[in-house]
């Protein structure tokens, strides 16, 4: 593999086609890749070709389509494990994506582990993808929902979570990094802390994976999960890590073709991890998709990328904050490049609609963080969020819209 060693934006830029568009009649200003990262010409072209020249059923044909198809779906596998430095690639399942990930983890635990007084320790940054599951289990088992607090700048009160922590807790699931805030949570620590009480943790990295290398053997965790289409790769397709002797342990999620080894109507038989974890036919393209987005990822300096981001965020944040009546939510000293934002008392969808006649794309709304907004007392921010391909002229061309916004509105 080639690795640019120099990151050089302005050359990225080039390899994704969306970026030299217009909307509305403007150049393409695309600061929403905290909801979806852009993708590149080599993963989009990867999902032609094997439409085009390669579509077929996998794990089932003896023909050749189907071993290639099976053989780079399988190869995939190892790459995801290696994208977030597992060593065993049947310690990976594909999944639809973060969402579905942390459902089966949840399924299983209420299936498996979960008993009336147990609890669950989640945090109030949590994305409602880990919270809604939990409560359902929750419910389910008569486990009880435990939350960290975060205090003003959006930083987990360290102090409470240990406090919160006990004998009684059956599994810790936290997120890496927050859509809303930005914040990095310092989950090395955390799964420190939970392990030493041997409860097992789970990570949601949906929104480190696109910004940073990710060593789960380094971070300790029990289970990883994120999304393709959050890592340059199509939507549709996730991957949830765990470790071998859990997945053992856990119940199926889903049932059908392909997680079988053996049917009778007087009963059935799983195969081994990963296939107990992957009913019917699943998203091949999607696999195939995600393992060219590796394949671009690992071609990148992804340090040099992720230097650029904290560029991009701290010159955002100055020029954001000079804007009279500007309100940043979430101002963790440790931070991805994401802004959320309020502006006097606008409602971020007129911001957002208002940015939008200039061809700038931000998120607007909740992002599916309703208990994290509202201990901010907001029920909506503005969210600009920043990837690597990302360029100075993208904060200009925003912070100059604002200002414009300001004078139309007050
Ligand atoms: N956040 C955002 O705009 P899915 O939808 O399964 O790919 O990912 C869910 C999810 C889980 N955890 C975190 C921290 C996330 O950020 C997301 C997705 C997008 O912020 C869409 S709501």
């Amino acid at each position: 593999m080639n690795v640019v060693q120099t990151f050089d934006y302005r050359r990225v830029r080039t390899d994704f086609p969306i970026l030299a568009t217009e909307v509305r009649g403007k150049p393409l200003t695309y600061l929403d890749s905290a909801a979806t990262v852009q993708k590149p010409l080599a993963v989009i072209e990867s999902v032609d070709r094997y439409y085009r020249a390669e579509n077929s059923n996998i794990h089932r044909g003896v023909h050749y389509l189907s071993e290639q198809a099976t053989d780079t779906y399988e190869a995939t596998r190892a790459k995801a494990a290696t994208f977030i430095g597992a060593t065993d690639p049947d310690e990976v399942i594909f999944t639809s994506g973060t969402t579905e990930g942390i459902n089966l983890i949840a399924h299983g635990f209420t299936e498996s582990v979960l008993q009336a007084g147990d609890e669950i320790l989640i945090t109030h940054m949590e994305h409602h993808a880990n919270i809604v599951p939990w409560q359902i289990a929750a419910q389910k088992t008569g486990a009880v929902l435990k939350v960290v607090p975060v205090d003003d700048d959006g930083v987990l009160n360290m102090e409470a979570y240990i406090a919160l922590l006990s004998k009684r807790t059956k599994l810790v699931s936290v997120v890496h990094v927050s859509n809303s805030l930005g914040t990095i949570n310092p989950v090395k620590k955390i799964i420190e802390h939970a392990h030493a009480l041997k409860v097992p943790v789970l990570v949601d990295g949906a929104q480190s994976t696109p910004h940073m290398s990710v060593d789960v053997v380094d971070l300790g965790c029990d289970f990883f999960v994120f999304s393709g289409h959050k890592v340059c790769g199509p939507t549709g397709i996730g991957v949830l890590w765990g470790k071998r002797e859990w997945l053992e342990q856990l119940p199926p999620y889903q049932s059908g073709g392909d997680m079988i080894e053996k049917v009778d109507f007087d009963g059935t038989t799983y195969k081994e991890i990963p296939g107990k974890f992957e009913a019917g036919t699943p998203h091949i393209a999607g696999v195939i998709g995600l393992g060219a987005a590796f394949d671009y990822l690992n071609g990148l300096d992804r340090s040099g990328a992720l230097q650029h981001e904290l560029e991009l965020l701290k010159a955002a944040t100055e020029q954001l904050t000079a804007i009279d009546g500007l309100r940043i939510i979430g101002t963790a000293p440790e931070k991805a490049s994401v802004i959320s934002f309020l502006i006097d008392d606008i409602h971020p969808h007129d911001i957002g609609t208002f940015l939008d006649a200039g061809g700038i794309a931000i998120r607007a709304g909740h992002h599916c963080t309703q208990p994290l907004l509202k201990r901010f007392g907001v029920p909506a921010t503005a969210r600009a969020s920043f990837a690597f391909y990302n360029n100075f002229e993208d904060v200009e061309r925003l912070v100059a819209a604002l200002n414009r916004m300001k004078q139309f509105f007050c």
